[in-house]
């Protein structure tokens, strides 16, 4: 059964064993969700994010959320918008590998920004489309795993996208 909650809101305030950032491959912070992730989590956050190397676009990695309320910190890293069908397929992986990592972890509750739609450009209604429908398909094959997913919007226009492909 979908079960995927549409939230508004600043994620660095809300509790979950995993909030999801919406990294760069260097993993090293920056601006948007990044920045506020890194800034309320304090700098062990970033320490950790050094002894990671990095990570490609479309791929996750984990750390301990620190000062956060949320426990962990998946790190994934979103495509840069480019207009190709290949930015669809990285997106979808971002959320498949941030699910596949947190159930990896055995968490059961995670909470996603709506990755690649700031400083990335992708289109918000696609990329709140494909958000949902993986989120969904992935529940669907894991089916014995509780995990409960929620969706967070910053703005309002993202959260009226959002309950627009749920409903
Ligand atoms: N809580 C929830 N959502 C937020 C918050 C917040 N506190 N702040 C922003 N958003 P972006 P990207 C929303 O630009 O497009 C960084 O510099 C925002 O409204 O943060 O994946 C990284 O280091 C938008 O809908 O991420 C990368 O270099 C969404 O989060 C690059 O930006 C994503 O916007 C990643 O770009």
């Amino acid at each position: 059964m979908t079960d995927i909650k549409i939230i508004q809101g600043d994620i660095t305030k809300m509790k979950a064993d995993a909030i999801v950032n919406a990294a760069n491959n260097s993993l090293l912070g920056g601006g948007g969700v990044d920045g506020a992730i890194h800034a309320a989590a304090g700098p062990h956050l970033l320490e950790e994010c050094m002894t990671l190397h990095g990570c490609p676009t479309g791929d996750a990695k984990i750390t301990l959320g620190y000062d956060l309320p949320a426990k962990h910190v998946i790190h994934t890293v979103g495509p840069v918008y480019s207009g190709k069908s290949s930015d669809c397929d990285m997106l979808r992986a971002c959320y498949r590998n941030s699910l596949d990592l947190a159930k990896k972890a055995d968490l059961h509750s995670i909470i996603f920004p709506a990755i690649s739609t700031g400083a990335f450009g992708f289109p918000a209604k696609t990329a709140a489309e494909i958000a949902y429908d993986t989120i969904a398909e992935w529940q669907k094959e894991n089916s014995k795993y509780k995990m409960q997913v929620a969706l967070c919007a910053y703005d309002d226009r993202m959260y009226q996208l959002y309950k627009q492909v749920a409903a």
